[in-house]
């Protein structure tokens, strides 16, 4: 079977609203909102705060941890209960309007920002530069199980920074600075929003400490390297219950 068959085969082919096209077209990201309802935002959360209390110290040693940040990583080999996210027939047809071209996950990862730290600098998912601009080789999808807002540390954006060649770290003097033009992305939890991750982003500072867990579902090229090695990581469970399109999906077949 091709890709597209696979693709096709998890709904992830469906047409989108001229709203959402023309978001990612020009300001290079789109919100959908109450993406997750009620029950299931439920069981993500408690998976979520399950993971941290088993895990301690050993979180996210398979990506990386940040200092004043929870981040848990492999969601994938981590229950049943986030294959809906990875899988999902409407965020795989965000992610393919974006790549217009056969992508894989990349990884799916978890971030939660404590209070008084989070603010990254502005930057974008690839690291590679672009001397193939425009072609687009990352897409990131950010869940949020929490309602974000500018107290606890919504996610900064610049629009349409998706369209220009340069990195943050070659145009600002300090990327950490606020850019005249970024936007925090308030949002209500259970909404979800599918970015061209070329487009100059970064978490913020959490100032209240109220809850802001975040889901990072991200996506690459299908030629390029994933940021966690998904075969080297499958256990034998979730091999077990994979149907061949989740093993395209993941690159592992
Ligand atoms: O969780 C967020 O608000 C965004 C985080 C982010 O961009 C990153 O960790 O690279």
């Amino acid at each position: 079977m091709l890709g597209q068959d696979y693709l096709k085969a998890m709904g992830g082919c469906q047409p989108l609203s001229e709203v959402h096209q023309q978001s990612l077209d020009h300001q290079g990201f789109t919100l959908i909102e109450s993406l997750i309802d009620d029950e299931w935002l439920e069981a993500l959360r408690e998976a979520f705060d399950r993971l941290v209390a088993v895990e301690g110290s050993h979180l996210a040693r398979e990506h990386h941890q940040e200092a004043g940040a929870i981040r848990i990583a492999n969601l994938v080999n981590k229950g049943t209960v986030w294959e809906k996210v990875w899988c999902h027939p409407l965020v795989l047809s965000v992610v393919h309007y974006v790549f217009k071209s056969e992508f894989k996950l990349s990884s799916l990862n978890a971030r939660e920002a404590l209070k008084g730290a989070g603010h990254q600098p502005l930057h974008t998912d690839w690291k590679k530069g672009r001397q193939d601009f425009p072609k687009v080789h990352v897409v990131n999808v950010l869940w949020a199980l929490d309602d974000m807002d500018q107290s606890n540390g919504a996610p900064r954006l610049v629009p349409g920074t998706h369209l220009q060649s340069s990195e943050p770290g070659e145009s600002m003097k300090n990327p950490l600075d606020p850019h005249p033009d970024e936007i925090q992305l308030s949002c209500k939890a259970g909404s979800v929003v599918v970015f061209n991750a070329h487009l100059w982003h970064g978490g913020t500072i959490n100032q209240t400490g109220r809850r802001r867990r975040v889901l990072h579902d991200f996506f690459t090229l299908r030629q390029n390297q994933q940021q966690q090695n998904q075969k080297e990581w499958l256990t034998e469970s979730t091999a077990q219950r994979l149907t061949p399109a989740q093993k395209w999906l993941l690159d592992v077949s």
